[in-house]
């Protein structure tokens, strides 16, 4: 992509109206614009990187045996009244009529349309574990909307959703994701605590949120000093058990076990949560199945979320720099930016087009800085937009068919000739 067909309306100066350092990075580095409060736009390089994730997202939850189906984003009010939840969901639901005068809503998440279809088409055990996922807009009419896309209205989540037939069976889906979710925030580069939660509007009795560490995150946790990060080869639902980490709502210095000393306080962003609900939306929607011996059951169900939005912004609370964002390749909107540092030099716009070309012949994603503008502010640019590559080409090139390759994260740059550049861009990363 060229800079100059490119979007990517930069700024030099800090929004007034953002507090947080990842609203701040996306406003300058021209990912989003505010609608209204709590509604983006997601431009070009926003929603690449947003992209990018919940394609992360959807290979780790098809790793972990579930099907990808798109769910509405308006959903009748009767199923919720099914549930019993239309009435207690209060202010955060956006509700509407339609024409017919019926009672529309516009989706905070969808237990109620899973559960309903699962009844619809589901009838034997045979047909278990089943696991549902969609990548969906949902609206949550938050009072108070803030930090950008961190905690907006309108968010993008993963909300998987499984069916069993026994708890057993049930805890080991929760399980599954359990390490479906290890694997997925390691992917972006992040290591996410699992903490036990409280279970909200959602319901159930087991919970676990899974929290990306930033001092600027709005969930407190608690956590014994020697708990451990989890891998996907230790995370098991009766480990974390034994293991201390709580949210706020749910730690009570009368009953912690952690002795005081080693009790530790952090702050966190709550990326995804999962829960353990039993029969709870099974039994008002219908869900049962006829079990082994012939007598009709209701399924055991969970539900798994991620914040597919809010995790651009966690991520860019763990990346950046005082210049920037410095996107992990996994996520960047592209991974290497070609300066050229006078497009007025025809033998430099020359080589710099060469290798343009040939960079994508190799399908390396590239943003090629072809504006007529000063080095400063285009060193700047770069550095803002975060991508973990820089090729930089000047007139000097020309001379020793050398360029120079800066690494964004570790500031590492090298001198290095146009052919080894093009090889490395292929094998890295
Ligand atoms: N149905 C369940 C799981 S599928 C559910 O809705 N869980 S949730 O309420 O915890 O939301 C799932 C995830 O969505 C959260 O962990 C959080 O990362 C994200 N999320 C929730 N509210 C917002 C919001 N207002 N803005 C951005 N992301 C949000």
């Amino acid at each position: 992509m060229r800079s100059s067909v490119y979007f990517y309306p930069t700024l030099k100066e800090t929004p007034q109206e953002a507090q947080i350092v990842s609203h701040r990075l996306m406003l300058r580095s021209g990912m989003i614009s505010q609608v209204t409060a709590g509604i983006y736009t997601w431009l070009p390089s926003g929603l690449k990187v947003l992209n990018k994730i919940a394609q992360i997202i959807r290979q780790e939850q098809d790793r972990a045996q579930s099907l990808e189906v798109l769910m509405p984003t308006i959903q009748p009010a009767a199923l919720w009244e099914k549930s019993g939840r239309y009435h207690i969901y209060g202010k955060e639901m956006l509700r509407m009529v339609d024409r017919h005068e019926r009672e529309m809503l516009y989706g905070p998440t969808a237990e109620e349309v899973i559960t309903d279809i699962f009844s619809r088409f589901v009838k034997s055990y045979k047909d278990l574990p089943k696991r549902f996922y969609n990548i969906q807009w949902k609206f949550r009419d938050e009072i108070r909307p803030r930090f950008g896309i961190m905690r907006g209205r309108e968010f993008l989540m993963k909300d998987n959703y499984s069916f069993d037939l026994t708890v057993e069976g049930a805890k080991a889906s929760y399980q599954a994701m359990l390490e479906a979710y290890v694997r997925t925030f390691a992917r972006m580069d992040l290591t996410a605590i699992p903490v036990r939660a409280a279970t909200g509007p959602i319901g159930g009795d087991l919970s676990h949120e899974f929290q990306i560490l930033a001092e600027t995150g709005e969930s407190e946790i608690f956590y014994d000093a020697a708990y451990e990060t989890l891998d996907v080869n230790t995370i098991t639902l009766e480990r974390l058990q034994t293991l201390y980490a709580a949210a706020d709502e749910l730690h009570d210095p009368q009953t912690c076990p952690v002795p005081a000393d080693q009790l530790r306080t952090a702050r966190g962003i709550e990326v995804g949560h999962v829960f353990y609900f039993g029969t709870k939306y099974s039994i008002p929607l219908g869900a049962y199945v006829t079990g082994p011996d012939g007598k009709q059951v209701p399924v055991e169900m969970g539900s798994y979320g991620i914040g597919v939005s809010r995790l651009v912004g966690a991520i860019i609370e763990a990346h950046h720099d005082d210049k920037g964002i410095i996107w992990p390749e996994s996520v960047a909107p592209f991974k290497v930016g070609l300066l050229n540092l006078n497009i007025k030099d025809k033998a430099c716009t020359e080589m710099c087009e060469d290798l343009y070309q040939k960079l994508l012949q190799a399908k390396i994603e590239t943003l090629y800085d072809d504006r007529d503008m000063g080095i400063g502010a285009k060193f700047a640019d770069m550095d803002l937009i975060g991508l973990p590559w820089q090729i930089i080409v000047g007139p000097r090139s020309v001379t020793t068919g050398q360029c120079e390759l800066k690494n964004r994260r570790t500031g590492e740059k090298i001198e290095i000739s146009l052919e080894d550049v093009l090889k490395r861009m292929c094998y890295c990363g």
